[in-house]
């Protein structure tokens, strides 16, 4: 029996492929039936970007795939609920560098408060999240101020925001350099252009996109799986089905200011500890929302978290 360590770069539900990184070489692998059973708390027990024992006896292929043994201990992880009412959560990637958060303002339409929760739960988990607004091609023309706003709402956040597009090619290159070295993440919601810009950064891909649909103007789920792309710079980027909901994973109520950085920033100068920054009086964050230096959509977007904990919880 020969043992090796390497990691998970494609989750198929019942089968894996794994690979030495950075080299790529990768092989079949299922999961032993201990791991399997392991609780986890996560539907998942192994997420792509997981570090894995495995071991195998003589050469691998897909009739005779190398058994994972023991999934090692993660820097990090991503994780999400179904829905805020679900028990069961799902580990959407493990030992990750930085999330890119892809999102359209239309073709699909955005909603930022769906937008206002990957990024949340990035900071829980100490994910360094990264905006990608794709698309720019079919709508910065006609609608400028909407675009500046949003760059402005979420650049005062703190937040990077890359403007692309797969189509006139802009924001690729700046991508490219972004993703260099490191493992990225690809998230957001379906049709949004996450494949797309796999194959525009290294077109040797070829993952597989779908048309948004005509009458709804939504994406398809093109993408089932989740799986990691070695590209031509150094680089590995994780591609995953698009995001139907966002559950928040367990946070006290009192915490979730804490992971809006601007909010969090602002929140030393109120007058109470804690303060909800709420109703309570010389709150420095209704302040700053006042002034326009929190915006309006980001704070609704806590309103709204905080709400949403009075029903679900
Ligand atoms: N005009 C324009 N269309 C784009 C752009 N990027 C992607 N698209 C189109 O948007 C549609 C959806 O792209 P995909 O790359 O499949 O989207 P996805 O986010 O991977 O979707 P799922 O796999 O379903 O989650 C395709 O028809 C793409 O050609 C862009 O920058 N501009
Ligand atoms: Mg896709
Ligand atoms: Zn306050």
């Amino acid at each position: 029996m020969a043992r090796g360590k390497a990691t998970v770069i494609k989750n198929a539900g019942s089968h894996f492929l794994l690979s030495e990184l950075p080299e790529w070489k990768p092989f079949e692998a299922v999961l032993k039936g201990k791991v399997r059973q392991k609780k986890s708390g996560a539907t998942n027990p192994v997420a792509v970007g997981d570090r894995v024992i495995y071991e195998c006896s003589g050469e691998v292929s897909e009739k005779n795939p190398a058994l994972i043994e023991e999934v090692l201990p993660r820097d990090n992880y991503l994780i999400r609920r179904s829905t805020n009412l679900s028990r069961t959560s799902h580990i959407i990637a493990a030992n990750i560098d930085q999330a890119l958060i892809v999102t359209t303002l239309y073709f699909p339409e955005i909603k930022l408060p769906f937008l206002d929760r990957i990024l949340l739960t990035c900071e829980v988990y100490g994910i360094r999240g990264i905006i990608v607004l794709n698309k720019v091609d079919l709508y910065r023309s006609e609608v400028p101020d909407q675009v500046e706003r949003f760059v402005d709402i979420y650049s005062s956040a703190g937040y990077t925001v890359l403007q692309t597009s797969t189509i006139s090619g802009e924001g690729i290159e700046e991508l490219k350099e972004l993703c260099r070295g490191k493992v990225s993440l690809l998230s957001g919601e379906s049709g949004v252009g996450k494949s797309s810009l796999v194959n525009s950064i290294d077109p040797s891909i070829g993952a597989k996109t779908g048309l948004i649909s005509q009458a709804h103007l939504q994406g398809k789920h093109t993408t089932s799986l989740y799986e990691m792309y070695r590209l031509d710079t150094d680089a590995f980027i994780i591609d995953t089905p698009g995001l139907r909901g966002f559950g928040l994973v367990d946070l006290e109520k009192e915490e979730i200011y804490k992971y809006f950085p601007e909010m969090l920033r602002c929140s030393k100068d109120c007058r109470f500890t804690p303060c909800t920054h709420t109703h309570e009086p010389d709150c420095a964050v209704k302040q700053a929302v006042d002034e326009g230096i929190i915006s309006a959509e980001r704070y609704n977007s806590y309103l709204g978290m905080l709400e949403e904990d009075k029903k679900f919880r």
